[in-house]
């Protein structure tokens, strides 16, 4: 049976929030691992604008936003609720945080991560205007374990890729030290299963070589 494709990228953020929202609605498609460097013809071919994850489907359309690959993934099939149709409340409040991680937080994150490209500031000038999006996680996750509820919703898996960037860039510092119940959370989501098998490493795709599929091993 023919399976969309993913063109995707191990360590993207983006990539890895697709690879989350595929498995989480246990959804197989045919993996194909790239390199930013040398992205294939294929996936250009498929969208011009060269960013991963792209997700062509059977009948070739193409869904080129991480985001829109997770929700066209679990709307097809969400037996946890992660989208929150049973809570609207949730919904919006949801869409909310993963907007403000999408515009707001992901630049500062850059800015932090790669601070010598943008001497105009600090690099704990930037970690600083990055913690404002982190102090508002700390706020959600001193209600709930997790972002709106007891158990990971969308927002979690949407969001944890980019906390998990911002925690790694500065090993002198512990995310615990300034945010406990942040680092309690992303340690909880990184170490569950389906993260692990989102993380997963695969060679980098060749046309020649057989096709991998993400629920290969499931
Ligand atoms: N808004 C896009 C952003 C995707 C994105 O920017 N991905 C980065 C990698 S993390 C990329 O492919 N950049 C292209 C490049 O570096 O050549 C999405 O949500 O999928």
């Amino acid at each position: 049976m023919a399976l969309a494709v993913l063109y995707t990228f191990r360590r993207c953020p983006y990539a890895i929030r697709a690879r989350l929202g595929l498995l989480l609605a246990q959804c197989n498609v045919e993996i194909r691992e790239i390199t930013l460097k040398t992205k294939p013809l294929e996936m250009l071919a498929a969208s011009s604008k060269g960013t991963v994850p792209v997700l062509v489907l059977v009948n070739r359309d193409v869904i080129a936003q991480s985001l829109d690959i997770m929700r066209w993934a679990l709307t097809q099939h969400d037996p946890l609720d992660l989208l929150c149709h049973k809570n609207p409340a949730d919904a919006d409040k949801m869409a909310a945080l993963i907007e403000q991680n999408d515009v707001q937080f992901k630049p500062w994150l850059d800015r932090y991560k790669y601070s010598d490209r943008y001497p105009e500031q600090t690099q704990t000038d930037y970690y600083q205007q990055a913690s404002r999006f982190l102090i508002q996680l700390e706020q959600c996750l001193s209600e709930t374990p997790f972002l709106v509820s007891h158990t990971p919703r969308l927002a979690d898996y949407a969001i944890v890729p980019f906390v998990r960037q911002f925690a790694a860039v500065e090993t002198k510092r512990a995310l615990s030290d300034d945010f406990p119940a942040v680092a309690v959370w992303l340690e909880r989501l990184m170490s569950s299963e389906i993260f692990i098998r989102a993380m997963h490493k695969h060679v980098i795709w060749n046309a020649s070589h057989a096709p991998i599929y993400l629920l290969e091993d499931l």
